[in-house]
């Protein structure tokens, strides 16, 4: 169980909206291949896949960040793919290639997977009990987000077999065969409620759902892919846990943020480095809004660091806001420059208008 049980954290009372004198921050891929301590780790596992489903290591990987830097959240060690996994599609991770999936391209590759629903939870047993783990090991203010991929983005790995450039594969099923990609959809979608849900029952006290390629959609897709499953996801994990704050980051949605803004239940927007901060203003009426320093300003660091970050500082600080990178950190970025962002952010202050 959480060791907040009123919710007293700072980054949960962000994420509801409390603006808070010092803004909180977490880095996406704070845990990873920068730190030469998550290199270490990593090497003690029989390949990516094995470590995420090694309690002890993932507990240790996610911990790692917070012992170097005083982040407001930690991000439980795992990935987006591990769902896919869950529901049987082989899945490995090659050395410098990324992800590699036996492609599903048509409805009969979909319902041999929907048959796997049943078995996913034993499957993905050691994730929950890393949760539990990172939970028993954290500061007493920072707080543990549990995350899924949002159906979108992992129907693009599931289909094009891994990262993709063009996403033609996936693109294509869905204008073909929309009925079978939407039963790929529909089954993505009740796999992550049950997923999410038990994270937070193992200790999560927050979670993010991470449509990264959210903006490869023309509007009317972007409706039915990104926008439709994120609402289900949402109203599916409210009607067990109505009270924990989700953070839906649909990177690259550009105007269509304020269609992903809207979407009932959601706490907070996770912004990529392309929103302009007058957009993030916006958007911020209606949500929290964390972001979107980008990654590779922190790689840079020096001035150029300094100037981004206080810009988005002077921007988003006197509103609800969550300090952030518009997408993870580079394995090149040197561990300094995180320290050196975390003591800019702890010095800043609004200042008065
Ligand atoms: O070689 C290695 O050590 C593996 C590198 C790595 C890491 C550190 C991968 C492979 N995944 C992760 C961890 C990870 N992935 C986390 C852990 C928590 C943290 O943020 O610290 C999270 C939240 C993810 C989520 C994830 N995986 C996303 C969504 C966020 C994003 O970065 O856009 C995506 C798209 C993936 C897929 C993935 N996992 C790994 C790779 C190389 C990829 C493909 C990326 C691509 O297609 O460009």
């Amino acid at each position: 169980m959480p060791k907040d049980p009123t919710n007293q954290k700072p980054f949960l009372r962000a994420l509801r909206g409390e603006i808070q004198e010092r803004p909180c921050f977490w880095l996406m891929r704070q845990a990873g291949r920068y730190l030469p301590e998550y290199r270490e780790t990593r090497a003690k596992a029989n390949g990516f896949v094995d470590l995420c489903l090694r309690p002890d290591l993932a507990t240790e990987i996610t911990l790692q960040p917070l012992r170097r830097y005083h982040m407001d959240a930690a991000i439980l060690f795992s990935d987006i793919l591990m769902v896919p996994y869950g529901l049987g599609q082989p899945l490995s991770f090659r050395e410098g290639e990324g992800p590699v999936l036996e492609p599903v391209r048509d409805a009969a590759a979909i319902d041999k997977l929907a048959q796997n629903l049943a078995g996913f939870d034993a499957k993905v047993a050691p994730i929950y009990e890393t949760v539990s783990r990172v939970q028993a090991g954290l500061p007493a203010t920072t707080a543990l987000i549990g995350f899924a991929g949002a159906p979108w983005t992992v129907a693009t790995y599931m289909v094009e077999g891994g990262t993709s450039k063009d996403f033609a594969n996936v693109r294509l099923l869905a204008y073909r065969d929309e009925a079978a990609f939407k039963r790929l959809i529909d089954l993505l979608v009740a796999a992550t409620i049950g997923y999410l849900n038990r994270q937070v029952e193992a200790g999560a006290e927050a979670l993010q759902l991470f449509d990264t390629w959210a903006g490869v959609l023309p509007e009317g897709e972007y409706r039915k892919w990104v926008i439709a499953p994120a609402a289900k996801i949402v109203a599916g994990v409210r009607v067990k846990h109505p009270n924990v704050p989700i953070v839906f980051f649909p990177k690259g949605s550009g105007l269509l943020y304020r269609e992903a803004a809207a979407i009932p239940g959601v706490n907070a927007l996770g912004l990529d480095t392309s929103v302009p901060l007058a957009f993030a203003q916006e958007l911020q009426k209606l949500k929290t809004v964390q972001g979107n320093l980008d990654p590779i300003a922190l790689c840079a660091g020096g001035p150029a660091l300094v100037d981004a970050a206080t810009r988005i500082l002077d921007a988003l600080g006197k509103g609800p806001f969550v300090f952030n990178l518009g997408h993870g950190v580079i394995p090149p970025t040197p561990p300094a420059n995180v320290a050196e962002l975390a003591e800019l952010i702890g010095k800043w202050r609004a200042k008065a208008a």
